[in-house]
């Protein structure tokens, strides 16, 4: 497996390390360091959602844009409006926290869009351009930082860890919904060949 190719698994959120395939365990460190050494990082997808104030506010565009330019690989879209049910689901997490009725609410008050992207270290790399949770923290070049003001409107959601991101895109995609293909760029952006 070549530096920036796609994980094995279709459905793969479970990260898989570029570089080696997962064999015994022995085998597959040594190949990894070696792999980590020549540059080669872990090829993880992340969920992505365009929330409600941002489809409101003009700015799928740009969010898509920030992700693109990155060098990130789109593998899946869907533009919908959660339900209460689906809702709860992606924030099940927060279900004990006094602001959860407030987010599901806010979750549900439009569409949004839903995404999946693939790129080495994704997960970490989406959550840095997006910023901190709280805009007012957030450093000038992310997207919070750059466009947002309260936490409660931070426009984009992206998962924050390999356990997280595979149950949130099981909850929004079907296995067979995510594509896999390379781009002619990719080799450039996300490893060499
Ligand atoms: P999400 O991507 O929406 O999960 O945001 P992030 O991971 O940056 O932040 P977390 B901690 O997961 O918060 C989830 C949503 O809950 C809102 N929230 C959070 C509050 O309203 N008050 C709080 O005190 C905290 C901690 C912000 C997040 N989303 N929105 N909208
Ligand atoms: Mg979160």
């Amino acid at each position: 497996m070549r530096c920036g190719a796609p994980p094995r698994s279709v459905f793969a959120s479970a990260p898989v390390l570029a570089g080696e395939n997962r064999g015994p365990a022995k085998a597959s460190r040594k190949r990894t360091v070696a792999a980590t050494a020549k540059g080669c990082a872990r090829v993880e997808r992340t969920l992505v959602l365009v929330k409600p104030d941002g489809v409101q506010r003009n700015l799928i565009g740009e969010i898509v844009s920030r992700l693109e330019r990155k060098g990130l690989r789109l593998v899946a879209a869907r533009f919908l409006q959660a339900d209460r049910a689906l809702a709860e689901a992606h924030y099940a997490p927060h279900r004990e926290r006094p602001f959860f009725p407030e987010l599901i609410a806010f979750l549900t008050s439009g569409p949004m869009l839903a995404l999946v992207w693939e790129g080495p270290r994704a997960i970490e790399q989406v959550r840095t351009i997006m910023g901190a949770t709280d805009p007012a923290k957030s450093p000038p070049g992310s997207i919070r930082g750059d466009l947002a003001l309260t936490v409660g409107n931070n426009l984009i959601h992206g998962s924050d860890g390999p356990e997280s991101a595979e149950r949130e895109i099981g909850l929004f995609f079907r296995p067979e919904d995510l594509v896999t293909y390379r781009r002619a760029g990719d080799a450039w952006a996300q490893g060499r060949e």
